[in-house]
């Protein structure tokens, strides 16, 4: 009988950097905005789970915000308006190995993109969705967008916004999310901590980030929030959801942290096993038919 041989290959763990996903191109976002800081927390982020850049994509829509794939060194993709959450979907479904990562504004999310938030929050893909909220249309130059504050003044609404403002922290957990987070970019540390739970969560996970526009929104910004956050208390319970919404509902001070997160069967697991259910080998027409009947 032949003798079996191991043969032992060695295989190195690189610990990379939060430098080490920095890609080439230098943002562009006006000095000072808060999308800075979210970029930062990623980077960082990223490194504490040292993720692999071939594995990992960051799926993005239109605005100012969306433009940070192209900063990172990961595959990208910069799609359109309001479409983040079904392209990252489509991402997950078809690679349920790559870590997806969606990225974009609160108009492009909350707004145009909105008709996609509960859905993706009940199916429970398993995503992270970062909103970098400035509570104002960044990229075409200060309009309202649906979290702005009642009375909100811009170019288009001079005399103050008349429409109320959506909740997206409570809108995600009533609509199924297994993950909800809010962050302030003017806490970067607390921020990355964030990220890493959201990112290493099974599941659908929003974290929701005050952002500042330095440039169209004078009123939520840096000088607004201080004083105006705290951290979110250890003795909070995450798993309860009526104490999640209560948390959500505050203002003013704006509670920063996880408000909620339970464990849930996530789209992709669901699928896979659907396939194993569904999957017989060679079947005959008779047993195709027979499902049908
Ligand atoms: C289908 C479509 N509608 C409208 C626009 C114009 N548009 C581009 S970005 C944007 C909103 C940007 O605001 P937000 O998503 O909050 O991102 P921010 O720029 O503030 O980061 C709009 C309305 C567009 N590009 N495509
Ligand atoms: S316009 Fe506002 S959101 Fe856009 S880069 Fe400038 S500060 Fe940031």
């Amino acid at each position: 009988m032949a003798e079996v041989q191991t043969i032992s290959v060695e295989t190195q763990v690189i610990q990379r950097q939060p430098k080490d996903y920095k890609s080439d191109l230098e943002p562009i976002w006006c000095p000072g905005c808060g999308d800075y800081g979210v970029l930062n927390a990623l980077f960082k982020a990223m490194s504490q789970l040292n993720l692999d850049p071939d594995q990992t994509v960051l799926v993005s829509g239109i605005g100012c915000s969306s433009r940070l794939p192209g900063f990172v060194v990961t595959y990208g993709f910069h799609g359109v308006h309001g479409r983040v959450l079904p392209v990252a979907t489509g991402i997950k479904l078809a690679n349920p190995e790559l870590t997806v990562i969606g990225v974009g504004g609160d108009g492009d999310g909350y707004s145009i993109g909105m008709g996609h938030f509960p859905h993706a929050a009940r199916r429970n893909i398993d995503i992270t969705y970062i909103v970098m909220n400035n509570q104002i249309y960044g990229l075409t130059k200060g309009q309202t967008s649906p979290t702005s504050t009642l009375g909100f003044q811009t170019k288009t609404t001079p005399f103050g916004s008349v429409e109320g403002q959506i909740n997206p922290l409570q809108l995600a957990i009533v609509s199924g999310a297994t993950f909800v987070a809010r962050g302030y970019s003017g806490m970067p540390n607390q921020l990355a901590k964030i990220f890493v739970e959201a990112i290493q969560h099974p599941g659908f996970a929003l974290v929701d980030v005050y952002s500042p526009c330095v440039t169209f929104n004078k009123v939520q910004t840096y000088d607004f929030f201080k004083g105006r956050v705290y951290e979110i208390p250890e003795t909070h319970d995450p798993t309860d959801k009526f104490a999640a919404l209560r948390l959500a509902e505050e203002e003013d001070p704006f509670p920063i942290g996880i408000l909620y997160r339970v464990q849930h069967p996530t789209l992709d697991e669901q699928v896979a096993l659907l396939k194993q259910k569904a999957y017989t080998p060679n079947p005959s027409v008779e047993q195709l038919l027979k499902r049908y009947q």
